[in-house]
């Protein structure tokens, strides 16, 4: 059986984790995750000052696969992924975000567009909250709502890559795929998506952009404008440090 960790990067999260706890625990009742030996729920706690790490260990009598992964100080999303997929166990990492905005039920439409049964169809299933399929039950304010339009808009004339929603926080990966390249990823913030899949496209890796349900949830560590802003700029530097970087082909 293919082996999955969840890995769900945190950061003072100690408000919404149990309501996500609740719903994972759900969704493995509801076999959400059939097929796959969820083998961790990897939690990136990345020098948050609530209790976010507390609470994480606390929920193992919910979730038996919980790990808490701390990192400190605080260096952004994109480090946290980047730890939690150099710690995880498996061949496929899920990752998500802590306030369960895509539903957990989402996973089956990634898992289906990355593998059937026998092959790997592709190394790495996006969740997209930008296509026509795609469902926002909860909506953003629509100055988030266009701003994020606005990046990824800018995402695809910058570098080329035809997605139309990079930032969405669901995506499934094949980790062996992603080892080669994984030691060159240097965004530690919000763009990581964008230079993750630049180099997976350099490393001619399979991309399936993948319509899911989105809710909206309050309490969001982003701020759009400020944020969004850095992002852009990130994504001008990262375009050209990707162009100029060389994939080692030993794995
Ligand atoms: N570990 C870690 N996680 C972060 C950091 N910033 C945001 N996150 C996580 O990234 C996910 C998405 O953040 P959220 O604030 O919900 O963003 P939005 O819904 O996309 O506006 C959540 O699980 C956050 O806890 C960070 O600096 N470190
Ligand atoms: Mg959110």
């Amino acid at each position: 059986m293919k082996t999955l960790s969840l890995v769900l990067p945190a950061y003072n999260e100690a408000a919404r984790l149990p309501r996500t706890f609740e719903l994972l625990h759900e969704a493995k009742g509801a076999q959400v995750f059939s097929g796959f030996d969820l083998k961790e729920i990897l939690i990136i706690d990345d020098g948050s000052r609530d209790a976010t790490a507390a609470i994480s260990e606390h929920s193992k009598s919910l979730l038996p696969e919980i790990r808490v992964v701390r990192v400190s100080p605080n260096q952004g999303k994109g480090n946290a992924i980047h730890v939690g997929l150099r710690e995880a166990q498996s061949e496929w990492c899920l990752i998500a975000d802590a306030d369960s905005a895509t539903p957990w039920n989402q996973f089956i439409k990634l898992r289906d567009a990355c593998l059937t049964s026998e092959n790997t169809l592709c190394e790495i299933g996006m969740g997209s909250r930008d296509l026509p399929e795609s469902h926002r039950a909860v909506r953003q304010s629509s100055l988030r709502e266009n701003l994020g339009r606005l990046f990824n808009l800018a995402v695809r004339l910058v570098t080329g890559l035809p997605f139309k929603d990079t930032q969405c926080g669901f995506k499934l990966l094949h980790r062996p795929s992603l080892v080669r390249f994984l030691p060159l990823l240097r965004v530690r913030r919000f763009a990581w998506d964008v230079e993750l899949l630049l180099f997976a496209v350099k490393a001619q890796l399979r991309i399936r952009e993948v319509p899911v349900d989105w809710e909206h949830q309050e309490g969001s560590r982003i701020s759009p404008l400020k944020d969004g802003l850095e992002m852009f700029l990130r994504v001008l530097q990262m375009r050209f440090r990707v162009l100029l970087t060389r994939i080692p082909d030993v794995r």
